[in-house]
């Protein structure tokens, strides 16, 4: 079975750079792809497109070394199994508050006798390899978001679910729950929990993962131990990419 590049990554004691992508276009998944990234995940919660067109953005994906991962809308089990046999090789659930919904998550990650996911693998096998079904609990990565204050209270409870690989920090809705707005940069009290995220994560064996609005804040999120930043999404950057050049452009003509 093809193994999972995260895992080669951490083994070699680096931190994974993942990009985030929220426009629904197979063409802009594979420019992204093609860039230096250890992974790409294809964001069905608020990423503007539908499930069939995620479909098209992991095969786009699936061009490149890049390890393509889905965060799915909810944790519901028939989405989740889609996207596994889509040939997810990571998936990343958001709003994990309980220890019950944490192993609903992770029960429905893994066939049995540890899980219940249905076998029907279709793209799993042709991206991970006819072998795919007896890898697959351990090379496709359980991602469970920690962003609520009810999450945070069942943080110990949550980390110790068998079978899952790892905590993603969504900070912003942590600091909505936990402050009721989003700063930038991010609150003390908010940043004291992430980091008790990372220590929580760590005591369990467990990878942690977290979304960056910046590169600074990534850089220190590095430093702090986890093992895979995402910086700002793809819409992010093209903004963000076309206003400096405007700015650019602005002086160009002033001149
Ligand atoms: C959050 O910060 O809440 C996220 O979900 C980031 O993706
Ligand atoms: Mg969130």
């Amino acid at each position: 079975m093809r193994a999972n590049g995260l895992q080669e990554v951490w083994q070699q004691g680096r931190c994974a750079l993942n990009a985030w992508l929220s426009i629904g276009s197979s063409y802009s998944a594979e420019v992204v792809a093609h860039l230096p990234y250890d992974a790409v995940t294809v964001d069905l919660q608020h990423g503007m497109f539908d499930i069939e067109t995620a479909l098209s953005m992991l095969q786009a994906i699936s061009t490149t070394a890049a390890v393509p991962m889905v965060r799915v809308p909810a944790n519901t089990a028939w989405l989740i199994q889609k996207v596994l046999d889509m040939g997810a090789y990571g998936v990343i659930c958001p709003m994990i508050d309980t220890r019950d919904q944490c192993e609903a998550f992770v029960r429905t990650m893994r066939y049995p006798p540890h899980g219940d996911r249905s076998y029907g693998p279709a793209r799993g096998i042709l991206y991970g390899g006819a072998d795919y079904v007896n890898g697959a609990d351990e090379a496709v990565l359980s991602w469970a978001m920690m962003e609520t204050k009810l999450a945070l209270e069942n943080l110990e409870q949550i980390a110790s679910v068998p079978g899952l690989h790892g905590l993603y920090i969504g900070p912003s809705d942590l600091s909505m729950t936990l402050e009721g707005v989003i700063s930038n940069p991010l609150s003390p009290r908010v940043i004291r929990e992430l980091e008790r995220v990372i220590q929580v994560a760590r005591a369990h064996n467990l990878r942690v993962g977290i979304f960056c609005p910046d590169v600074a804040f990534a850089r220190v999120m590095v430093a702090s131990g986890c093992d895979l930043v995402t910086v700002m999404n793809d819409a992010g950057l093209l903004r963000k990419a076309t206003g400096a050049i405007i700015a650019e452009m602005q002086i160009t003509a002033d001149l």
